[in-house]
């Protein structure tokens, strides 16, 4: 997170982070991901683009905060399936959406605690950037300043939060082109002043905005773009309202392995 401040133990629940199992200590989360029910994880389909897609490589993280210190809520499980969207294609950008199941029976999987909990899923069609909406990015990535151009090429120990602006889809439409379609969302600042934005390893993490009554939604996922904190290129996020029939496929499918 670029231009990011400490979260507090506890205040982001649904946070979860995707490591490789061989991980060494000392070692960063590869992606983030969020929880969506006690046996659902939400991430992006190119967390899984280096290391493929055996289940048994990875291993998640919930109730984290510090990467390298044994939290009082942290635990850490094994994800049982790797569900990555069919239309997912290495080579591009476009459904950079993936659904990790946990091991355990419906609705067992994990118990919700003061550090673990699932985040609302937003309403079909709701188009986030109609009214001007701030929304908050997490994760454990790489870090910099928020009034420098560069970044500090160091993960974070502890999980960051920023504020970041939803910006109008031809923001993002006039840098990337073709390559920035209707099932993504457009967010960062454009002030050279203070510079916020996801980077490498917040990637499949959340941005959540909050709706009426203050409920936090889960608005995008942490995606792609072209490099860190420049204001000039926005960074890119998948669309979560645009893959809720797709998420209830998934989730309400009967499964047998
Ligand atoms: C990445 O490499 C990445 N500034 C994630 C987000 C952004 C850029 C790169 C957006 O995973």
């Amino acid at each position: 997170i670029i231009g990011g401040d400490k979260t507090l133990r506890g205040e982001w629940p649904w946070q979860v982070s995707v490591w490789l199992r061989s991980q060494s200590k000392g070692s960063h989360p590869l992606c983030g991901a969020s929880l969506i029910s006690p046996c659902w994880v939400l991430t992006a389909a190119h967390c899984f683009k280096r290391f493929g897609r055996d289940p048994s490589r990875y291993i998640l993280r919930l109730g984290d905060y510090h990467t390298e210190e044994q939290d009082d809520f942290e635990r850490t499980l094994s994800p049982e399936r790797i569900v990555i969207h069919r239309k997912y294609h290495s080579q591009g950008w476009e459904y950079d959406i993936a659904l990790l199941r946990l091991k355990g029976t419906e609705g067992n999987c994990v118990a919700f605690n003061p550090h673990t909990g699932a985040v609302c899923l937003p309403e079909a069609g709701h188009r986030w950037e109609k009214r001007p909406t701030s929304c908050v990015i997490t994760g454990w990535g790489i870090t910099g300043s928020s009034h420098t151009s560069s970044t500090d090429l160091e993960y974070s120990r502890t999980l960051l939060q920023a504020w970041v602006p939803l910006l109008p889809a031809w923001r993002c439409k006039k840098r990337y082109g073709d390559r920035f379609t209707g099932r993504m969302l457009c967010a960062g600042s454009l002030s050279d002043r203070h510079r916020v934005d996801s980077c490498q390893g917040d990637s499949g993490g959340p941005l959540v905005c909050q709706g009426e009554g203050g409920r936090w939604v889960l608005t995008g996922v942490i995606s792609w773009g072209h490099g860190c904190g420049n204001p000039s290129f926005p960074g890119v996020y998948t669309r979560v309202s645009r893959f809720l029939r797709w998420i209830d496929k998934v989730v309400n499918k009967p499964y047998k392995s």
